[in-house]
């Protein structure tokens, strides 16, 4: 391995030694290594080409969107170019890609309000950044990504090959999706109708894609994967997913596992306050249901997961997935019953 990381190192720096290198196992997708060399470190990012067959699409998008921010004075990673100019390297039919360092800190959950609000803020403003990026330049590198309804038909479409032992274990979680599906389906049709407006928007938001430094200050947000166009509310739900849950999606004992309502309010108040100079009527009006929208769809992908076997998810354990799928259906029940509770949804 490590002669391997030092040839595509030397693809983008050639001649340059690497002191030493380590895996980052945040994602759940590509194989991360953060590169230290004498004058600097680096990420290096093997890319999963089975979750990307589209490499040139995604390639596309990222490049193009990152340079973009980082022109308009909205920093993120600066990805290099190889030794004849490209912005990945391909060692036989892989692709790897480089990018700078950002000395930072990673959370998997907001822990305080005042971050809160300054995720919520940070994520308005990157929305507001992409507002004139042209759209059309965008690729469609995993389609349907975010379409809900077609990820709760996936989900069913696994019940049918999945085994027993499985079905079993999964038997409440199963429950949970087939009724629930109703609570979402209103406003995953309007995205779908595009009632609610495509734009420019990064469909990985979780709170692990975000960089702080050690004061828990928001530096950037990474991981341009999945930028696409897209609705605001998969942003929007997804930094919550992770924001405002007490514990991970990893988490094994659901008592842990708990829908922070302060954090939710704080971050929502501050993401509307900066984006309602841009949000449409029909977006004011739906955003609250971004949080159930996105836990559903990512409850739908964990357990489909599981049922056909782990095929797409990364796992390091057996049950990883049912584990996955049951904290965000956790979570989504306490999201429901607070949402029916609260008279003003509205921010
Ligand atoms: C995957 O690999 P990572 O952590 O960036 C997934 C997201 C999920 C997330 C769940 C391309 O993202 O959609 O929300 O895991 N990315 C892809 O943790 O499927
Ligand atoms: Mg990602």
């Amino acid at each position: 391995m490590e002669e391997l990381i030092q040839t595509v190192f030397n693809d983008f720096y050639p001649g340059k030694t690497i002191l030493t290198y380590s895996a980052i196992d945040f994602g759940l997708i590509n194989s991360t290594y953060k590169i230290e060399t004498a004058d600097g470190d680096y990420i290096l990012q093997k890319m999963n080409q089975v979750v990307f067959p589209n490499i040139k699409s995604l390639l596309n998008n990222k490049i193009k969107t990152s340079w973009y921010l980082n022109a308009n004075g909205f920093p993120t990673l600066k990805f290099i170019a190889n030794k004849e100019g490209h912005f990945y390297s391909q060692q036989g039919q892989t692709i790897w890609q480089l990018s700078t360092y950002i000395p930072s800190v990673v959370l998997d959950r907001i822990d305080s309000n005042i971050v809160a609000s300054q995720v919520g803020a940070y994520l308005g403003k990157f929305h507001k950044a992409l507002l004139n990026f042209p759209i059309s330049e965008l690729e469609y590198t995993i389609p349907d990504f975010h379409n809900t309804i077609k990820r709760f038909s996936d989900f069913e479409e696994s019940l049918k090959n999945a085994s027993s032992e499985r079905l079993l274990k999964a038997k409440e979680s199963i429950l949970f999706l087939e009724s629930n599906f109703k609570t979402i389906e209103g406003v995953a049709s309007d995205i779908n109708a595009q009632k609610i407006p495509l734009r420019v928007v990064h469909n990985d938001t979780k709170i692990g894609n975000m960089l702080f430094d050690k004061n828990n200050n928001i530096l950037c947000i990474i991981d341009f994967d999945t930028v696409m166009p897209g609705s605001i509310f998969h942003d929007v739900g997804d930094a919550l997913r992770s924001g405002a849950n007490t514990s991970t999606e990893e988490e094994k004992d659901l008592s842990k596992v708990c829908f922070d309502v302060e954090i939710y309010e704080a971050f929502m108040k501050a993401y509307v306050n900066e984006a309602s100079c841009f949000m449409s009527e029909e977006e004011a009006k739906n955003i609250h249901l971004s949080l159930p929208l996105i836990l559903f769809e990512q409850a739908c992908r964990f357990l489909g997961d599981y049922l056909n076997n782990d095929s797409y998810y990364n796992t390091t354990y057996e049950d990883q997935n049912l584990v996955r799928a049951k904290t965000q259906i956790k979570l989504m029940d306490s999201v429901l019953s607070y949402l029916q509770t609260k008279k003003q949804l509205i921010f």
